[in-house]
């Protein structure tokens, strides 16, 4: 179990209550106003310091509206700090509250208030409190992140945050189709994504080499199509318990699972599981290599169809988010007259299921729904389909491949990662502006950002936090941050701060040459 799973945080249920809550913070009002430290990623909308510095001592207690928040935060500062840090019904040293948040923070944001004594974050809604948390701890020291008792002093800034999201849609995407990612592998980057207030984690579950996630009506999918992955190891798959275990842990820190099924291409596991999904009646090979576009499933026949609507009724029984990601990018083998009918039936099919279709933007050469979101990652600033799509009211989320795509090289030394959008280091991850990227697609179409991490050549979890660290709290920042803050100076510096975090809870960041890392970090 290495340092890092340790402090993968189970929500403490049993919590501690005790009657009376009272906090021997030491006072130390520093004589001038201090600013606040530039450490918080996402950049926070408003901050305004008040000069008091809060210490957390061993008589410290949380209260909160949510318990389960308040476990998370307790069960944090138990392990960095020793202390017993009980959960108490009202009024803690640190309050957790539902009541007396401004409107203006909406659903996910939140007001974050540290005197010299106590700390309070309100907001209107449960996510709202558990960004306020993850603000709250980037304020603390870093070793507030270390699964093992550590020396303090646990200090943060005194002052006022006022902070809510610019886009509601903030995801981070796993391929666990070319390479097979344990759930504890999953929930390990659950835990990360949600330090940089992710709320969408989306998961590609099929693909030309694997089939991930058991279908009870289509058996062979799981045992055979995935019995391997790419280069030929020996792949894996989800059992409905695990994936639902998954979309618990995610929900648990207030990430809405996406589960994708590519169609009609990158379907050669689910084709070679069944012979009589091809057209052919020929069930091709297994496929290890890393090659795409040669697969679709047959169009015309009818078993294709019961086939989606069995696949997809399973797993909408099992997903509680409002999307489905039917895929859609690649399709080189599918005629575009077949294409357009299929995206068309499939789309019916999601809806059917009381589902909302997500899809790669490919889809825009289809019919599109009202509701169907198209998610781009192309490498150009324009998209005619996609445009005109969003002026008849389709929403996008944005993921151009040469600055949101994690599995692009930093730079041409890069051992994993692959090169065909080019090489993206953390400056160019930041250096876009979402709400005005794509022409014809302004900022009210624009649903939010995604950072996907494809695993051709991705296979441990020490790999994921290569690629994904630091370039996710980029695309975090651009999805959460107001575009004023937009500063790439001011946004190195306080990357360089997420380090000696990284370092602490042991995971495997790049240390960009972009960034300036504290030393030991
Ligand atoms: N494009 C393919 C992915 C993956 C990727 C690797 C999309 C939507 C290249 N489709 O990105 O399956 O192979 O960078």
């Amino acid at each position: 179990m290495t340092r890092y799973l340790r402090i993968r945080r189970t929500l403490i249920v049993a919590t501690l209550f005790v009657g009376v809550a009272g906090a021997a913070s030491t006072v130390q009002a520093n004589a001038a106003t201090a600013a606040f430290p530039n450490v918080v990623v996402p950049a926070p909308v408003s901050e305004t310091a008040n000069g008091a510095t809060f210490t957390l001592t061993s008589s410290a207690t949380v209260s909160s509206d949510v318990p389960d928040v308040g476990a998370y935060l307790a069960g944090i500062l138990r392990a960095s700090t020793g202390y017993p840090v009980p959960v108490t019904s009202s009024s803690g040293t640190i309050a957790l509250s539902l009541s007396g948040a401004p409107a203006s923070v909406g659903t996910q944001g939140y007001q974050l208030t540290i005197t010299g004594t106590n700390v309070t974050v309100q907001a209107n809604q449960p996510a709202g409190l558990f960004a306020g948390v993850q603000t709250l701890l980037q304020l603390l020291p870093p070793a507030i992140e270390s699964p093992t008792v550590t020396a303090g002093p646990w200090t943060a800034p005194g002052g006022t945050i006022v902070d809510y999201p610019r886009f509601a849609h903030r995801g981070a995407m796993l391929d666990v189709a070319r390479h097979f990612f344990t759930v504890a592998q999953v929930e390990r980057y659950l835990d990360e994504i949600a330090l940089y207030k992710i709320d969408y984690f989306h998961l590609h579950l099929s693909d030309d080499q694997g089939w991930r996630l058991v279908i009870n009506s289509w058996p062979n999918l799981a045992t055979y199509g995935g019995s391997t992955e790419v280069g030929g190891g020996a792949g894996g798959y989800y059992t409905q318990a695990d994936y639902t275990a998954i979309v618990n842990y995610a929900s648990a820190r207030y990430i809405t699972v996406i589960p994708e099924i590519d169609m009609p291409g990158h379907t050669n596991a689910a084709l070679a599981s069944y012979a009589q999904l091809n057209c052919t009646g020929v069930a091709p090979k297994l496929y290890t290599g890393t090659k795409v576009g040669f697969s679709s499933l047959c169009v015309p026949l009818d078993l294709t169809y019961t086939f989606i609507d069995q696949v997809v009724g399973e797993i909408a029984a099992l997903t509680p988010g409002p999307y489905i990601h039917i895929g859609g990018d690649e399709a080189s083998s599918t005629t575009a007259s077949d294409y357009a009918y299929f995206i068309n039936r499939a789309q019916q099919i999601v809806a059917a299921h009381g589902k909302t279709v997500i899809g790669w933007h490919d889809i825009a050469n289809a019919t599109l729904l009202p509701s169907t979101v198209a998610q781009f990652w192309d490498t150009t600033t324009s998209n005619a389909p996609l445009a005109s799509a969003a002026a008849n009211g389709t929403k996008v989320v944005m993921s151009p491949a040469n600055h949101a795509y994690l599995d692009m090289k930093y730079n041409r030394h890069t051992k994993l990662g692959q090169t065909w959008a080019g090489l993206v280091d953390v400056n160019t991850a930041y250096g876009w502006n979402p709400g005005a990227y794509l022409s014809g697609v302004g900022e009210s179409s624009v649903a939010g950002v995604e950072a996907p991490l494809w695993t051709e050549t991705i296979v441990t979890s020490a790999d994921i936090d290569y690629m994904a660290f630091p370039r996710l709290p980029a695309i975090a920042e651009l999805g959460w941050s107001p575009w004023s803050t937009h500063d790439v100076t001011a946004f190195d510096a306080r990357l360089g701060a997420q380090g000696p975090r990284w370092k602490v809870m042991g995971v495997n960041y790049y240390h960009s040459t972009q960034i300036t890392w504290p030393s030991g970090s």
